[in-house]
């Protein structure tokens, strides 16, 4: 019995340290991102994963920039976090976004392959 708690809350821990508290997917005809982020989002900064598909295949070698935009609002600016990512492998690449205030935000991901045309994602988030 012991045995088998000692097991369980190991299996809990792998499950925590791989489960991601952010997830989310996005798609355009031909392309999919799933971004996904270790922690919840907050105000401030965010490092976040985004793992990019086009027609089925892992997306290597692209350029990707991820924009965050709040359109301005009565007595706020509009306010923008623009960001190309880093590649991190099989693709997958990273940003570190600042999100300056709670609320909505509007994503823009922009892809650009190696060939091929351009491919804009678009996607929000809430915080
Ligand atoms: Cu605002």
């Amino acid at each position: 019995m012991k045995l088998f708690g000692l097991l369980f809350s190991a299996v809990l821990a792998v499950a925590s340290l791989y489960g991601a508290a952010f997830e989310k997917e996005a798609a355009s005809r031909t392309a999919k991102v799933v971004l996904s982020a270790e922690k919840p989002l907050v105000v401030g900064n965010n490092v976040i994963d985004l793992a990019v598909t086009h027609q089925g295949v892992a997306l290597q070698d692209a350029e990707v920039l991820i924009k965050a935009f709040m359109p301005a609002m009565p007595g706020m600016p509009y306010m923008e976090s623009k960001i190309e990512a880093t590649r991190i492998g099989k693709g997958v690449y990273e940003a570190e976004l600042n999100f300056s205030m709670g609320g909505t935000w509007q994503i823009h991901i922009f892809i650009t392959p190696k060939e091929g045309k351009k491919v804009r994602i678009k996607t929000s988030v809430n915080l």
